[in-house]
């Protein structure tokens, strides 16, 4: 039964954005097709009948501008060239005509509450305090230690990188989300810029409307070029407040963030971005936010924004000392109750976009799944999750075959910037001591994780290269590799396929709302979603033991199973329901409540 066009929906409610899957692209691991060792965008146009096998809409390319690479090309150079590394703009062409052509469309990352100090406006800034781009960035004379209330001895030179004879403070208190002052002392001019990243990546100040105008005209180039919207990076650290007060909260992810998350321009210039560039065009925006709450999130889709990607599901395995650099332990009540929360207060108002993986955090089968005995159960079960709340549901490259975190057994094996500068600045203020506390929270939590070039077959590197790969392949490629998963029936990827095409042909998988059945079972998240005239049911058991399940009686009856991660071919909903380890059911009704 396909209910195309039977939905009553209304109009004013549909996007083309509700209704996409997106799949995250990571260029430098996805495929390599010069043997150089980095994946490139030539190497993404040759599996594009493999991403259009698979099923999704969109895809999100991570940064491919022009860059030296500090923070993998989210350190941008030149915001309208590619590198050279990756392809050249006839390569990155002739990946968008290819999406185009086969009805997918392409989303960009837009970086720009930070550039690369080799930008071109930040060589420029950087030489004069005359100079007419120096308010580009943000530029501050330090603190003397007296101001500071600093004592000669306390002073600690080494901490800051300053050269010799140079004995002042940072400007403020703020810290880089990489570890250390969020502020670099620069000699040229005697002053600070601010980074909340590394210190090759310096923030622009938004104040500067010259600096504004710029960056919507360099918007307005991309998607003249055609592409069909922007996932943004860190977007609400652009507004700094005034004055740059040091940080009110001991508990902020970094200090400061109190001061800089959200701030007091925040809405007005997204709103300015919205009503300048992205109105003229039918685009896609994600904002991605460091720290929002749902009420946050509202405004910023007043603000004209599409859907903000949101971390509060994945702070909840942070240690009790909080920060990411900590580990704890996640659990069921504080996964779904975390994720209710976002689908109900986005229900009336606002779009909830989705998502267990990127680029920047462990493997999701690895952290909320089980990555050995059940990984294709348990990965089958967080795609079931991932592709029935209601949002905009983005997968990230790997995902799709149940790829798993990497066994790091050395530092030697990480190359992310973040990873490295926080590992140093912990051991340097001793919070971490030993080698194997290290290595724990790395294989825990490094964004490297995320990184493992993607495994294609069981040939070498894993098919991603025939050079020498920039990071080490996971060595189970072996077994899981897109090749095998292709000829196995019983594959994680043939269950997101299944799962995709169900998003196509049925409209409540898109624009039913979520209820939430038995918020309080200890092992089972089971929820419905309703249109007015078809009902899911949703049934997961996110443990490693089995289970009975009761569930509740008004969706107790005749149903057809649509999806089941055991293979299970017979529908109906019984009074019971006996579940095995991690296993995920997706009913659809015969007898919608709501009919
Ligand atoms: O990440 C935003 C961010 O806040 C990260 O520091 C995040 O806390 C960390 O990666 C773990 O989740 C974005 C990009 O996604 C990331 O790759 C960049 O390094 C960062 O911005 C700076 O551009």
């Amino acid at each position: 039964m396909s209910e195309s066009g039977t939905s009553t929906t209304p109009e004013y409610d549909r996007e083309w954005w509700k209704e996409a899957v997106v799949y995250q692209i990571y260029p430098r691991s996805f495929n390599d097709s010069n043997g150089d060792g980095v994946g490139d965008i030539p190497g993404i146009v040759e599996k594009l009948d493999y991403l259009d096998e698979l099923g999704v809409d969109v895809v999100w390319l991570n940064p491919v501008y022009e860059s030296p690479g500090v923070d993998n090309g989210y350190d941008i150079a030149d915001y309208r060239a590619i590198n050279d590394r990756y392809g050249t703009m006839a390569d990155w062409e002739e990946l968008l005509a290819g999406l185009h052509d086969r009805d997918m469309r392409l989303i960009m990352d837009l970086v720009v509450n930070h550039t690369s100090d080799e930008h071109a406006w930040f060589q420029r800034s950087r030489s004069s305090r005359d100079s007419e781009y120096r308010d580009y960035y943000i530029w501050r004379e330090g603190r003397s230690l007296r101001e500071a209330g600093v004592s000669e001895a306390e002073f600690d030179a080494s901490e800051y990188h300053l050269p010799r004879g140079v004995r002042e403070l940072p400007p403020n208190d703020w810290e880089s989300f990489f570890g250390g002052s969020a502020w670099t002392y620069d000699e040229e001019t005697g002053e600070w810029y601010l980074h909340l990243f590394d210190e090759r990546q310096p923030d622009l100040n938004w104040q500067s409307e010259t600096l504004r105008e710029e960056i919507y005209e360099m918007m307005g180039w991309w998607l003249q070029k055609g592409i069909d919207g922007f996932r943004m990076d860190v977007i609400n650290l652009i507004s700094k407040p005034e004055g740059l007060p040091d940080g009110d909260d001991s508990d902020a992810i970094v200090r400061g963030a109190d001061q800089f998350v959200n701030g007091p321009n925040i809405h007005e210039y997204i709103s300015e971005m919205h009503d300048r560039v992205l109105s003229n065009y039918d685009a896609m925006t994600v904002g991605e936010m460091a720290e929002v709450t749902v009420d946050e999130a509202l405004r910023f889709s007043e603000d004209g924004m599409s859907m903000v990607f949101n971390f509060d599901h994945l702070r909840l395995d942070f240690g009790p000392e909080g920060g990411r650099w900590t580990k704890g332990e996640w659990t069921l009540d504080g996964l779904r109750s975390t994720l209710t929360e976002w689908q109900e207060g986005l229900e009336a108002e606002g779009w909830n976009s989705l998502h267990f993986n990127n680029h920047d955090e462990p493997r999701m089968v690895s952290r909320f799944g089980d990555d050995g005995e059940y990984r294709r159960e348990s990965a089958k079960l967080l795609a079931t999750l991932l592709l029935t709340l209601k949002g905009t549901p983005f997968m990230y490259q790997g995902e799709e075959i149940g790829m798993q975190n990497y066994p790091f057994s050395s530092l030697t094996e990480v190359r992310d910037v973040d990873t490295l500068n926080n590992v140093r600045f912990a051991r340097e203020s001793g919070r971490l001591e030993t080698d194997e506390e290290v290595l724990e929270l790395v294989q825990h939590r490094s964004r490297d994780n995320a990184r493992t070039p993607m495994q294609w077959h069981d040939d070498e590197h894993a098919g991603f290269t025939n050079g020498t790969p920039w990071m080490p392949v996971n060595p189970n490629y072996t077994e899981v590799n897109v090749a095998a998963a292709r000829r196995d029936e019983r594959s994680v990827h043939r269950y997101y396929r299944h799962l995709l095409s169900l998003r196509d042909e049925y409209e409540v998988f898109v624009y039913g709302d979520y209820t939430l059945h038995t918020p309080d079972h200890e092992q089972v998240w089971a929820y419905s979603r309703v249109t007015t005239d078809a009902e899911l049911f949703v049934v997961l058991n996110f443990d490693g033991t089995a289970t009975t399940y009761a569930p509740p009686a008004d969706v107790v009856g005749e149903a057809e199973l649509l999806a089941s991660n055991y293979g299970l071919a017979t529908g109906g909903i019984g009074e019971t329901l006996d579940l095995s380890p991690w296993e995920a059911r997706v009913y659809l009704l015969d007898d919608p409540v709501t009919a």
